[in-house]
């Protein structure tokens, strides 16, 4: 069953878990593609994340800004398509939230490995802030942090397993979030390293 985590914001325990081997050995053609990168913020530091995309728009991040662009900057070629086990999963976990109408165009892929973090911030490069953003958890467990729709709120530690999903729409689209630095471990599936997806509706 789904738990409310927050008015908008559903967490579906173990959703992921039967699709796994499948996305995981998607995620590797994809990034054989468009290879995992640490990306430049507008500072001038490089992200402790590492970053791939599928799907007609990727997320990127360069000295001038963040963006959501058709093409990968690497390559100059379009990004890898949403896999069809993609665009499956995301939809039915934004079905079983409440979201029926969510119809993803990109796909942002992240890899942490121990010491990995996502520092507090909102995700607000999206055209439409009524349509949800789906997050699968994969590969070893992390601690992610949701605060409120200021920086200064206080936050909450969620703890997320291989397999998790999360919804987040409506009231909870525009919380601040993070992931606390990734625990060093082996996963099977994934080895030292966790993988989030995070589905979105981009353009
Ligand atoms: C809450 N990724 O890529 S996913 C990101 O685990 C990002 O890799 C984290 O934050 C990760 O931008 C967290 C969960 C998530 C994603 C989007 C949200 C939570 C969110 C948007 C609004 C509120
Ligand atoms: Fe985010």
């Amino acid at each position: 069953g789904a738990e409310l985590l927050a008015p908008g914001a559903w967490l579906l325990r173990g959703f992921a878990l039967v699709d796994a081997p499948v996305l995981v050995a998607a995620i590797e053609s994809i990034t054989a593609a468009a290879p995992w990168r640490h990306m430049e913020i507008p500072g001038g530091l490089r992200m402790s994340v590492a970053m791939s995309n599928c799907g007609d728009y990727g997320w990127v991040a360069d000295r001038r800004g963040y963006r959501y662009d058709r093409l990968d900057p690497h390559s100059g070629q379009p990004w890898p398509p949403l896999p069809a086990v993609f665009d499956r999963l995301a939809r039915a976990a934004a079905v079983a939230a409440g979201y029926p109408d969510f119809a993803p165009d990109a796909c942002l892929i992240n890899c942490y490995r121990a010491g990995t973090r996502l520092s507090l911030h909102q995700d607000r490069d999206e055209r439409d802030f009524s349509q949800p953003i789906v997050s699968v958890s994969l590969g070893l467990p992390a601690v992610f942090l949701f605060g409120g729709n200021r920086r200064d709120e206080q936050t909450a530690r969620l703890p997320l397993q291989h397999g998790d999903v999360v919804v987040w729409g409506g009231p909870a689209r525009l919380r601040y979030h993070g992931v606390l630095p990734l625990k060093p471990g082996r996963h099977p599936l994934t080895g030292d390293c966790r993988i989030n997806l995070t589905f979105r509706r981009a353009g």
